[in-house]
């Protein structure tokens, strides 16, 4: 049809769910990088992108803020900017088809996937990642929020953070049966038993290696609601170092970036993906190669997710060739 969907793009250079600075540059190098246009174009005139620029949030400490979560790290910006969020993501939705959120640290992936179940409650998960990012305030190690942001999500955890005030910022949450993880390999103990407690679809790269890609997928888009909406939290650290080195905590033996396009294509081949999220490109780490590998990527994950079709696109050609 002549219809244009129209995705909106928020740059989210939120850093401080983890130790390492960087990160926050990511958003103006990927449009640096031209993803704006390249979006357009893989979409052979199908999509139009309207970009927001970045998120404007508060970057001091606000002390007032949950005394009782002091092991984390930098709670009071985490709420801060995931509140900005929150809000300008059901901005975005009633403004557009589809949203992107470019990170920024996984941090971030709270307030995009909340935005986007206030606005659409029957929503499901594909978390794409090396990590859970599930921790709670008193499993977590690290004291990292970034490893964190599902878990302010899921209904089922809800009662361990009584004093977020989760039930005014994000009322609406997430079934835990309507999140899927592909990418595994660090999970820490308590993240594992709170998987294996609330019995979440978790294809780990063992799981990955055993039956391929292609069955993973399968099992994916099985497990998804088909009325659901689709959101996609893509942590570019889910590919292998050799094709995302630049990243706070790069994990070996990671996706292939075919298998990466893979998994984005089948969610896109859905049309039910309406949020994404592309987090934890940190081009301060590594070397110039290093960080231009992970450029491509990334933008090759997110041409995936617009509509580029390895196989060719002519559903769009203006004239034919065949026609006398
Ligand atoms: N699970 C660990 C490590 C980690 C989580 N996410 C990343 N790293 N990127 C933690 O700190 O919670
Ligand atoms: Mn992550
Ligand atoms: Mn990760």
């Amino acid at each position: 049809g002549d219809a244009k969907a129209r995705l909106g793009i928020i740059g989210v250079p939120f850093s401080k769910g983890q130790g390492k600075g960087g990160v926050e540059k990511a958003p103006a190098l990927l449009r640096e990088h031209g993803l704006v246009p390249l979006l357009e174009q893989v979409s052979c005139g199908q999509l139009e992108v309207h970009d927001y620029g970045d998120l404007q949030f508060g970057v001091d400490p606000i002390p007032t803020e949950a005394p009782e979560y002091s092991k984390i790290k930098n709670y009071g910006e985490f709420m801060g900017c995931n509140k900005a969020l929150i809000r300008k993501v059901q901005q975005l939705l009633q403004e557009n088809d589809q949203f992107l959120t470019i990170g920024g640290d996984h941090a971030i992936g709270f307030g995009s996937v909340a935005g986007h179940l206030q606005h659409t409650p029957n929503l499901s998960l594909v978390w794409v990642d090396a990590h859970a990012d599930i921790n709670l305030h008193n499993t977590s190690e690290s004291g990292n929020i970034h490893g964190m942001p599902v878990s302010f999500l899921l209904k089922e955890l809800r009662v361990f953070w009584q004093h977020a005030k989760l039930e005014q910022t994000a009322p609406v949450c997430l079934a835990a049966d309507q999140l899927v993880y592909i990418g595994l390999r660090d999970i820490d103990p308590y993240e594992a038993y709170i998987l294996n407690k609330l019995g979440i679809r978790a294809f780990a790269m063992d799981s990955v290696d055993k039956y391929g890609i292609s069955k993973i997928i399968e099992r994916t888009l099985d497990s998804l609601k088909p009325q659901n909406k689709i959101h996609v939290s893509f942590d570019i650290d889910a590919l292998d170092k050799a094709v995302a080195p630049s990243t706070g905590t790069a994990v070996c033996a990671g996706l292939t970036l075919r298998e990466g396009i893979s998994v984005v294509e089948a969610l896109r081949d859905t049309n039910r993906v309406q949020g994404i999220d592309l987090v934890e490109l940190n081009p301060s780490l590594g070397n110039e190669q290093d960080v231009n590998t992970t450029i491509a990527s990334s933008l090759e994950i997110l041409k995936s997710i617009c509509g580029y079709k390895r196989s060719g696109n002519f559903a769009n050609i203006k004239m034919d060739l065949f026609e006398t």
